[in-house]
């Protein structure tokens, strides 16, 4: 069946290997190192070099439905599933929790309406993965070709769900930003790469992050500027339409910050110099902000940006050696923001807490003052996320937190005493991821929303 060949033959195709190995391998040193020659064939090589890793990546999400979503760590494990009551709490009454998680027994993202009053689940939303890709275009799915396999039944989640008072919910699932209605019928589909934080303003448009390629010169970064993270701020009208965006590279030129932007180049992170992960507009004129200003989160600077988007001038830049891997920053009154602060840095083994426990910190414009707050509940609850994350006060200065890579929520008073927590646990008792989730504390809008639930007619 074989035919044999003389043994200096093979010997001269062995030398040849690995001649033309050395030679390749020296040749991607070249190019990673920024050599200028020769740049068709960099790209040629570049691209073949990433077949092993796209390979292992489609691999990967294709076999493993729902283990991508599965908290490793085991760290909440030994907790019951669901809710458990501390103490009782009349405060949450008539309100609702928009509770988004990964469900480890259907395997998929859906979020949840709960009941605060009894803790029920009365709806949830389950949007179907094949509709929501039918509303793509070809364009996006080209520019993205992972979309098919990020958007499947058991990879797709529901980023920051936002809840109307109509029962319309607008998410994202690192994807274009999705507008369903109360039977996951799809409203309106914004056809741009979404991720993160989508928080609605004072006139009833909502800001939100999204990623952009950018549009750094390519005498910095090179060709492959599709390897180069950046990030944006997007306006977005109630009905689906942009009104403003904007890349936070360019907020960074305009604004001299450029050092910014090239700090990373020689860090692991490097193509993701920002990873803008919330943005919060301001409601009201004070003496620190004007209306519609926004505080942007960048967790790989472990900076908040105070941006003015009506004159495209950052007012302020808000660093602290407290802070480290942030998410999520929120106005608590007219003089102070709070951070949910990871305390999470890159190390050569990826993202660690340093003191193994996240917090949460007040920035005062008054006193220009950083200070923990909860430290001791937060610390006695072993309370900690690398990734993600949130916190929302409500108006007595109770609030939620979010463990969102450990599944784990909790409620805690304005004594800081803990309420009731909740642990995302699957019937295999396995600990499933969050996606940030939020209480309705307005009683009418949640009214409202019960209602719609209620007179709910879906054919389904
Ligand atoms: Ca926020």
């Amino acid at each position: 069946m074989f035919k044999k060949i003389e043994i200096w033959i093979l010997y001269l195709l062995i030398l040849i290997f690995f001649i033309s190995l050395i030679l390749f391998g020296g040749f991607l040193k070249y190019s990673a190192s920024g050599g200028k020659k020769l740049q068709n064939l960099q790209i040629v090589a570049n691209y073949i070099s990433d077949i092993p890793l796209n390979f292992i990546k489609i691999l990967r999400t294709t076999n493993d439905p729902g283990n991508h979503f599965v908290d490793k760590s085991m760290k909440n494990i030994k907790e019951k599933n669901g809710f458990t009551f501390f103490k009782n709490n009349e405060i949450l009454k008539n309100k609702l929790l928009i509770l988004s998680r990964y469900d480890g027994d259907k395997k998929k993202g859906v979020v949840e309406v709960v009941d605060l009053n009894n803790f029920k689940v009365i709806h949830r939303y389950e949007p179907d993965s094949k509709s929501l890709l039918k509303n793509l275009s070809n364009d996006y799915k080209k520019k993205y070709p992972t979309t098919e396999i990020d958007l499947s039944e058991n990879r797709m989640f529901l980023w920051h769900p936002y809840i109307e008072e109509n029962g319309n919910l607008i998410f994202n699932s690192s994807s274009p930003l999705f507008n369903i209605d109360i039977c996951n019928r799809v409203n309106w589909v914004i056809d741009k790469y979404f991720h993160h934080s989508l928080e609605k303003n004072f006139e009833n448009n909502y800001w939100a992050t999204h990623g952009v390629l950018s549009k750094i010169n390519e005498k910095y970064i090179g060709k492959k500027s599709s390897d180069w993270s950046d990030d944006g701020v997007v306006k977005v009208s109630s009905n689906g339409k942009i009104l403003y965006e904007k890349s936070f590279s360019e907020i960074l030129i305009e604004n001299n910050y450029q050092n910014l932007i090239f700090t990373h180049l020689q860090n692991p992170i490097n193509n993701d110099f920002c990873h803008l992960n919330d943005l919060q507009p301001t409601f009201n004129n004070t003496l620190y902000w004007k209306k519609d200003d926004i505080f942007l989160s960048c967790r790989n600077l472990s900076t908040i940006f105070h941006f003015r988007p009506s004159t495209g001038k950052i007012i302020n830049v808000i660093q602290s050696s407290l802070i480290s891997g942030q998410h999520d920053v929120d106005i608590i009154d007219n003089k102070t923001i709070s951070i949910f602060n990871n305390e999470s840095f890159h190390t050569t083994n990826g993202f660690e807490l340093i003191n193994q426990v996240s917090s949460i910190v007040h920035y005062s414009f008054d006193t220009k003052e950083f200070k923990k707050m909860h430290s001791k509940i937060l610390e006695n609850s072993n309370f900690g996320t690398r990734f993600g994350g949130l916190i929302q006060y409500l108006n007595d200065k109770s609030f939620i937190v979010e463990e969102q890579e450990h599944g784990r929520i909790l409620y805690i008073n304005n004594k800081d005493e803990l309420i009731w927590s909740y642990i995302n646990k699957a019937n295999n008792g396995k600990v499933y991821v969050l996606r940030w989730s939020s209480i309705v504390e307005d009683e009418d809008k949640a009214f409202k929303i019960k209602k719609i639930i209620n007179e709910k007619k879906c054919i389904n």
